[in-house]
């Protein structure tokens, strides 16, 4: 039945692609009139997370200008001041001296001039030569068309001497920056940082054309007078609006730091560009180069373009952002992760939405991908801690990890087996899925109780005493017709919660590993509703939210597991309680 309905599916998607039209409400959120100022009596403290970030209360989304400023790391983001769903929103501020623990500051940017009276919406920072930030970002000044007329317009600090930057000031004289002409009005948003080569300014605002989703590149001498360039910088057919264009520089495949954005088009040759996509809701990411000459970005064939390609993350993680962090020479990647659950149940909460840890990415030594790792800074929670070394699992064995809090863990565990000769053979029928979702459809197929060969095997988070709810994130090894494996990694909320009315998916993600010396690595971020995994050292990335009613807090185990006819070792786990965050 299931695979049935998958395969009529996959047959609709050989159709030339269709996109609905976004039912009149704001493109990127349900508009839910009303509520967006029921204010919030009492928060709820079931399934908040202790070390992700969060506000006390209410609605948030987008990271904006992430960046580093006189000794503390700045974070912005879309927040609603007045309740747990989406509307109202202005730019909420907090700042740390280590990204994880966080003091809440007065929101830095409010509606209060004609360019952007009906929203602050999504942008970014730049930091102008003599360490002087600025502040680019879509303001909203009709609501008609919908989802509103966007603009661009720039903001600056109104004391350089103040590290926390408390007070920013948005000049009547050049705002806004941009207006469009020729572009899309009510689909012309979300400024990249910008760079600066050969004189110019350069910056990327997302957009779309019918179907085509487009970034715009824009120059300047000045920052406040812009013209766009002739061409797009990158644009593709058939993918819908492009939201929170993000482009960077890359160091040599395997290097660890990661380069300032101001060094673009100088001396080395790799780029990310990586688009929002607001039809599918996933962030995607290309590695190509960057045509100075003729201002465009050419992806790698190697990389796919076209949204089938490479993701972040294959969980939630949606409107990304990075920023070089000049302190500790690395890039570093912020993503909101919105809430499974129902708008109901969200305002009952009191709050929706986290910030997943921030992750520091650089070029795979393979230069065909990103890895991402969380940032080290978070370690520094991490308390009472578990050993397991050489523990076998044979088929049907869940063995649990005790001793540790695991509604709040941090776990990293390496598995290794003698043999693959026991993998499933890969159905070749399964390739007729549309190509973007194989690995989430095969996840749903053979899930953590589908016995196999080599694997499932993995944890099983935020399990119930009797396992009556458990989210289990696993591999399992499959051997294709021409003798070549592939590895699939899933994170699977089906079983998570007795709930039936929240979004319960089993994410999935191919892992590009050869396996030579048979051994697959797992670390898992459990956080009370957040299961935000890294698989082999953060090549493939997916996180889940679950809102289990039997595993919350004292009442939550955790396991490892095999369900294979390949005994699996437990070669070494390490999982850690991790202490609570100051958060904001
Ligand atoms: C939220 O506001 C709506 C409309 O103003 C109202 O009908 C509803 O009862 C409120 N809900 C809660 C949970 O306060
Ligand atoms: C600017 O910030 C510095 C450092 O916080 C502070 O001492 C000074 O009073 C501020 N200046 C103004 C005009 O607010
Ligand atoms: C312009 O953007 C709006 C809002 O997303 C969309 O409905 C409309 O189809 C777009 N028009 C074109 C020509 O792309
Ligand atoms: C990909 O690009 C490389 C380098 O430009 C080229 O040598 C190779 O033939 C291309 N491969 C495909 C499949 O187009
Ligand atoms: C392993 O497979 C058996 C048989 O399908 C199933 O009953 C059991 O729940 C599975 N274990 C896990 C951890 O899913
Ligand atoms: C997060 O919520 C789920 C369930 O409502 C939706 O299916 C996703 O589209 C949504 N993701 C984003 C980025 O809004």
């Amino acid at each position: 039945m299931e695979i049935c309905c998958k395969f009529i599916r996959a047959l609709l998607c050989y159709l030339p692609i269709i996109f609905t039209t976004l039912g009149g409400a704001m493109a990127s959120h349900k508009v839910y009139p009303g509520y967006p100022s029921n204010s919030t009596v009492k928060v709820k403290q079931v399934y908040r997370t202790s070390y992700h970030f969060q506000p006390k209360k209410h609605w948030i989304n987008d990271p904006n200008a992430p960046m580093y400023y006189k000794g503390y790391y700045h974070f912005f983001c879309q927040y609603n001041p007045k309740g747990a769903v989406w509307g109202n929103i202005v730019w909420a501020h907090s700042v740390s001296t280590d990204m994880i623990n966080w003091k809440w500051l007065k929101p830095a940017l409010t509606p209060s001039k004609w360019f952007d009276k009906y929203g602050c919406w999504s942008g970014s920072a730049t930091i102008l030569p003599g360490d002087k930030p600025v502040i680019l970002y879509t303001g909203v000044i009709k609501e008609n068309p919908e989802p509103g007329y966007q603009v661009q317009n720039y903001a600056i600090p109104t004391n350089y001497s103040d590290p926390y930057l408390q007070n920013w000031v948005k000049p009547n004289i050049n705002n806004p920056i941009l207006n469009p002409t020729q572009e899309n009005v009510s689909s012309f948003r979300d400024p990249s940082t910008a760079w600066f080569i050969n004189g110019y300014w350069k910056m990327l605002v997302g957009s779309r054309h019918n179907d085509r989703g487009i970034a715009y590149m824009y120059k300047s001498k000045d920052f406040v007078k812009w013209t766009r360039a002739k061409h797009p910088f990158h644009d593709k057919p058939g993918t819908g609006m492009w939201e929170c264009p993000d482009f960077y520089p890359l160091s040599s495949p395997g290097v660890r730091n990661g380069l300032e954005t101001y060094t673009l088009g100088k001396d080395h040759t790799k780029y990310v560009f990586k688009v929002s996509l607001d039809e599918t809701r996933y962030d995607y990411y290309t590695i190509g180069e960057y045509d100075v000459v003729n201002e465009r970005y050419h992806p790698d064939n190697i990389t796919v373009d076209g949204w089938a390609g490479l993701r972040y993350d294959y969980g939630n993680l949606y409107a990304s952002k990075t920023f070089f962090d000049p302190v500790k020479k690395r890039r570093i990647l912020w993503g909101w992760c919105n809430e499974s659950s129902t708008t109901e149940e969200d305002i009952a909460k009191g709050w929706a939405g986290i910030e997943l840890i921030p992750r520091m990415v650089w070029l795979d030594p393979s230069g065909k991908q990103l890895l991402q790792w969380p940032i080290h800074e978070l370690e520094t929670l991490r308390g009472q801690k578990k050993n397991i070394r050489n523990m076998k699992l044979n088929k049907g064995d869940s063995m649990e990890i005790k001793g540790i809090t695991a509604a709040q863990v941090d776990v990293d565990v390496s598995f290794t087996f003698s043999s693959l000769s026991k993998a499933e053979a890969y159905d070749r029928n399964w390739d007729k899925f549309p190509r973007e979702d194989v690995a989430k459809d095969i996840c749903g197929i053979k899930g953590a109780t589908a016995q196999g060969g080599v694997g499932p095997f993995g944890i099983l988070a935020l399990a119930s005493k009797n396992l009556e709810e458990y989210t289990p994130v696993f591999f399992r090894v499959f051997k294709t017709h021409v003798k070549t494996y592939k590895v699939l990694m899933c994170s699977d909320a089906t079983l998570s919660s007795k709930n039936m009315n929240e979004y319960k998916p089993s994410f999935g993600g191919f892992v590009d590993v050869d396996l030579a010396d048979k051994r697959l690595s797992l670390r898992s971020l459990i956080d009370h509703s957040v299961v935000e995994s890294f698989g082999e050292g953060g090549k493939t990335v997916i996180t889940s939210r679950v809102y289990p009613k039997l595993a919350v807090a004292g009442d939550a185990h955790l396991h490892v597991f095999n369900n294979g006819t390949e005994t699996i070792v437990v070669e070494k786990l390490h999982a850690w309680s991790m202490k609570r965050a100051l958060m904001n």
